[in-house]
């Protein structure tokens, strides 16, 4: 019965969304090629990342090769075989200089990957990335105005095409790279109300507004998790045809968990209803089972899990970062004596990349997610590195660190 094992008929995410599209008769795919483009920074950053422990041993390829067909493996491979004719004595790993150039961070790497993707796609007219200070205003001839695009207006010239803002973290949890640990892309997207005229406001609109969320997780495989507001479904790439596969069909969390997910490290900081809440997930004082803990330290995989299994997640305010927590960019980056990143000072819990993504996935799998305050897809951010304290999973479990909070005020 191999046969029979062997899938024939194949749900790629292509086929999902040109399906979920067929349910809107007036959409004409701009959000399907919007996504594909998605889809290609995502398997690029998926590919980058499995070599990233590679890539060490030789640099990672600089600005100018990044257009390059594929440089980090065609260095690879000659390095592999000079040393398979020339073993190495000169101690492991071997020292392969990269010419001229600098090497380059993954996140910087995977940031541009995905703004030059979203930007071809000629649907995207603001882009918020967690790597860039200020948003990037997509110029308005790139803004749907591609050849094949003009042939289609020309056909249906009454229509406009769509155009999308999408805010992104193109790399979150890069603490964990050079562990191999998990790490992942978060986006959130919104449709624009006027091509024509974009500004910032478009993007600073509350999570209610947002038309499609999702992240990929580049774990021990590489799963992308999407909801275009019906549903959650899970994606995984099958390396060997390089597409998305729909695995984990109506993604929904289960009521209550058996899991806590926050770091512990911060206790002292915390502020009453997150402390009471923990302590009662260690100590329950109504005789239910103690819960675990889990904390990966990359809100993508631990906001993966919790989907799965059920449970919370907690990244919430403490007295010193009363909105999140602190996070310090290491230093400026230079490439070929440019300055392509610069230090600077962030909070984490991003409300447009991290909190309204993830709290759209959780309430669409049938989870909430709560700030302490309000419900998080609420928020009306101000700006668009605005950062807010973040509690979310399954729905019991946030209703009742709900509960502290309101007997708290
Ligand atoms: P980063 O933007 O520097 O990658 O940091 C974000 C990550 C999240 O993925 C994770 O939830 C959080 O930092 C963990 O923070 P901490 O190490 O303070 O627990
Ligand atoms: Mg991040």
């Amino acid at each position: 019965h191999a046969a029979e094992a062997q899938r024939t008929d194949l749900m790629t995410i292509t086929r999902h969304v040109l399906n979920e599209q067929g349910r809107h008769p007036e959409s004409r795919g701009d959000f399907t090629i919007l996504l594909s483009h998605i889809v290609l920074g995502c398997k690029f950053v998926a590919s980058a990342v499995n070599k990233a422990g590679l890539a060490k041993l030789i640099g990672l390829a600089g600005d100018t090769n990044v257009q390059a067909s594929n440089p980090i493996s065609d260095l690879l491979y000659s390095t592999l075989l000079f040393l398979h004719t020339n073993p190495c004595d000169g101690g492991w790993p071997p020292r392969v200089a990269v010419q001229g150039e600098e090497q380059k961070k993954l996140d910087v790497l995977s940031n541009e990957v995905f703004v030059k993707a979203l930007v071809s796609s000629g649907r995207t007219c603001v882009l918020v990335s967690e790597e860039n200070e200020e948003a990037i205003i997509v110029d308005a001839p790139l803004r749907g105005n591609h050849e094949f695009d003009k042939i289609m207006v020309t056909v249906s010239s009454h229509q406009k095409l769509h155009g999308y803002c999408v805010c992104f973290d193109p790399l979150d949890g890069s603490s964990n790279i050079d562990c191999g640990v998990s790490i992942g892309t978060i986006f959130g997207i919104y449709m624009i109300k006027d091509k024509d005229n974009v500004t910032l406001d478009d993007v600073l609109q509350p999570g209610t507004d947002m038309l499609a969320a999702g992240y990929c997780m580049y774990g021990s495989s590489c799963t992308l998790v999407l909801s275009t507001g019906n549903g959650v479904n899970g994606f995984t790439l099958d390396p060997s045809l390089g597409e998305f596969i729909l695995t984990h069909p109506n993604i929904k969390i289960p009521n209550i968990g058996k899991i806590y997910s926050v770091n512990e490290g911060n206790a002292k900081n915390w502020d009453a209803p997150t402390a009471k809440f923990v302590e009662k997930c260690k100590f329950p004082q109504d005789g239910s089972p103690s819960k675990s803990l889990r904390y990966i330290g990359s809100m993508v995989a631990d906001v993966h899990r919790t989907l799965l299994y059920g449970g919370i997640f907690l990244y919430p305010a403490d007295q010193k970062s009363p909105n999140g927590k602190l996070r310090y960019a290491d230093a400026t980056l230079n490439c070929k004596g440019r300055v392509i990143a610069e230090v600077r000072y962030m909070w984490h819990g991003s409300v447009l990349y991290e909190v309204f993504p993830m709290s759209f996935l959780m309430e669409q799998a049938g989870g909430q997610a709560f700030t302490g305050k309000q419900r998080a897809l609420e928020l009306v951010p101000r700006k668009i590195h605005d950062r807010s304290p973040i509690f979310l999973g399954s729905y019991d479990d946030v209703e009742d660190i709900k509960a502290l909070y309101a007997s708290e005020s």
